[in-house]
């Protein structure tokens, strides 16, 4: 009994301890876009299939990043609410094609995101 909790204790901190554990919690997505008051930073931006993005809200507002109407629903999102100074969910694309997406507070910030393979 008390050696198989050694060897728990053993498992556990290894995986703490991997690289790929840490690296992950550094950077949190693959790209990030920063909400501004009025706009997103980046208007346009291309990944890979598997990659994922988050938004940072660097405003002083409340914004969304929400796919437009009609987006196939594979490609869908929304972050919900995002509070100023604080970080999205991060949103993982799993397909190629290209999404479009706003703001759902404000409708004249615009986005897009072109995933290739
Ligand atoms: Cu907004």
């Amino acid at each position: 009994m008390r050696s198989s909790i050694k060897v728990l204790v053993g498992v556990v901190l290894a995986a703490a301890l991997l690289p790929g554990a840490t690296a992950n919690q550094d950077k949190k997505a693959d790209h990030t876009v920063k909400m501004l008051d009025g706009k997103f930073d980046k208007m346009d931006i291309k990944i890979k299939v598997g990659q994922s993005v988050l938004w940072h809200n660097d405003g002083d507002k409340t914004h969304t990043a929400t796919s437009d109407d009609g987006t196939d629903k594979d490609l869908a999102f929304d972050t919900k609410d995002v509070d100023p100074k604080k970080d999205s969910k991060v949103i993982t694309f799993k397909k190629a094609g290209t999404v479009s997406y706003h703001c759902n507070l404000h409708k004249q910030m615009k986005g897009r995101i072109t995933i290739e393979k």
